[in-house]
C-alpha cells in the first residue's frame, strides 16, 4: 500500500503498538497481515524498515470498531506481530493494550465521554469476553497526564482501571483444561491454566532457574528455554491450543517465593522471550493459579485472607496487584487492575 493509513501509536500499560479502526485496514486477512508485517517491520529482529521496537512488546496491533453487541461499547481485536517471524496471530489477547482501547475509542468519537470519567464496555474478540475500562475525561476528551505510576514505565500518568469477569477459560474453554491442579510433564509440576489467558505455572527451581534472574540472563538461558520450550509444545493439545508451535500462547510462567511483600515472584516467558515485567490477564492467571490448593504456585505463594483480596504478583520491573473477588468456593469472580495508556501519535502509517 503507497497509501498512508490512519492509525494511532500508543503505549498501553507495559507495552506499544499501532491502534486501528477496523474500517482503515483491508477485510481480507492475508491483507491485512502483509500490510502489519510491512507497518512493523517484521520479519527481522531489528524491525529496522518499520514502526516495532524489535521486542514482542512493542509489536501489537489494535483492531478497534464500534459494537453492535448489546450492552457493549467497542470491538476490539488483538494481533501480535510476530518480530523475526512473518506471522500475525490472533491466537492470545492482550490486557496491556486494551488500557488504550478506550481512549483511542472515544478521541476516534465511536463513543462520545460521558463526563469527568467514561466506562467503556469493550468486547475482547480474540477471546470473546468482556472487559470494562474507566476512562479519566475532564472537559469531555480523554486524557493522559497524572499522577498514576505502574512499574514498568516511567512517569506517571492517567489511571485507566480495568475490571474483567468470566475470563475463566477464555481460549482453553476451561480454567483448568487438563481437570488437574497439577499435571506432571516431562518431569516437572506443571498447572495448566487460563484465566484470561493460557499459561502454564511451574515453580523455577523445578527448571532449574531461581525466578529472580534478568531478562538479559533468561533470555541467554538457551538450555533453560529449550526445556521450557519442549513442555509448551507438549501441552498444547491437553490445553485445547492444538500445535503451539506458531502461536504465541500458551505464556510459560515460572514461580518463587517473593521477596518483596508480594504474594509471589513470577519470570514470564511470552513464550519465546522473558517478558520485561508481566501481561495483565498472564498475571491474572497467575495470581489464580496461587491460589488453587495442591498447585506448585501455591507452595511458593503468600496469600492473604478473606473474599476481596490483593495479589501482588512481583516481576523484573516491580510487581502487578491484582485485586480479587472470590465466591464461597475461594474460586475468582472478577478481577480488577490499575493500568495507564498514553497516545504517542496520530497520523498515517506506511507501508
Ligand atoms: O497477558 C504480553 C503484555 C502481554 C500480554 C504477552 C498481556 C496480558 O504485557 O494480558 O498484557 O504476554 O505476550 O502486553
Amino acid at each position: 500500500m503507497s497509501e498512508g493509513v490512519r492509525c494511532m501509536w500508543m503505549r498501553g500499560g507495559t507495552s506499544k503498538g499501532g491502534y486501528f479502526l477496523k474500517d482503515d485496514l483491508p477485510a481480507d486477512t492475508a491483507e491485512r497481515d502483509a500490510f502489519l508485517l510491512k507497518v512493523m517491520g517484521s520479519p527481522d529482529p531489528r524491525q529496522i524498515d518499520g514502526m516495532g521496537g524489535a521486542d514482542p512488546l512493542t509489536s501489537k496491533v489494535a483492531v478497534v470498531s464500534k459494537s453492535a453487541r448489546e450492552g457493549v461499547d467497542v470491538d476490539y481485536l488483538f494481533l501480535q506481530v510476530f518480530v523475526d517471524r512473518a506471522l500475525v496471530s490472533d491466537q492470545q489477547n492482550c490486557g496491556n493494550i486494551l488500557a488504550g482501547i478506550g481512549p483511542f475509542a472515544i478521541e476516534r468519537r465511536l463513543i462520545p465521554a460521558t463526563g469527568e470519567e467514561t466506562r467503556v464496555a469493550i468486547y475482547m474478540e480474540n477471546t470473546g469476553q468482556i472487559a470494562v475500562a474507566t476512562v479519566q475525561t475532564p472537559g469531555g476528551k480523554p486524557t493522559y497526564a497524572g499522577t498514576a505510576t505502574i512499574d514498568g514505565v516511567p512517569g506517571s500518568h492517567a489511571l485507566v482501571p480495568l475490571e474483567f469477569r468470566d475470563t475463566a477459560g477464555s481460549s482453553c474453554g476451561a480454567l483448568l483444561p487438563s481437570g488437574h491442579a497439577v499435571d506432571v510433564v516431562n518431569g516437572v509440576p506443571v498447572t495448566l491454566i487460563d484465566n484470561g489467558m493460557p499459561c502454564v505455572v511451574m515453580k523455577a527451581k523445578d527448571v532449574g532457574a531461581t525466578g529472580y534472574e534478568s531478562r538479559e540472563e533468561l533470555d541467554a538461558a538457551e538450555d533453560l528455554k529449550a526445556k521450557i520450550e519442549a513442555i509448551r509444545l507438549a501441552v498444547g493439545p491437553t490445553m485445547n491450543l492444538g500445535d503451539v508451535t506458531d502461536k504465541s500462547v500458551p505464556k510459560m510462567m515460572l514461580v518463587a517465593p517473593p521477596k518483596q511483600g508480594g504474594a509471589v515472584t513470577v519470570r514470564s516467558f511470552i513464550p519465546h522471550r522473558a517478558h520485561a515485567s508481566i501481561g495483565v490477564l498472564g498475571a491474572v492467571s497467575v495470581a489464580t493459579a496461587c491460589l488453587i490448593e495442591g498447585s506448585p504456585a501455591a507452595e511458593v505463594a503468600q496469600i492473604p485472607d478473606g473474599q476481596r483480596i490483593t495479589l501482588s504478583v512481583e516481576h523484573l520491573t516491580g510487581e502487578m496487584s491484582c485485586v480479587m473477588e472470590l465466591d464461597d468456593a475461594g474460586e475468582v469472580l472478577t478481577a480488577g487492575l490499575l493500568r495507564t495508556a498514553r497516545k504517542l501519535m496520530d497520523g498515517e502509517v506506511f507501508a
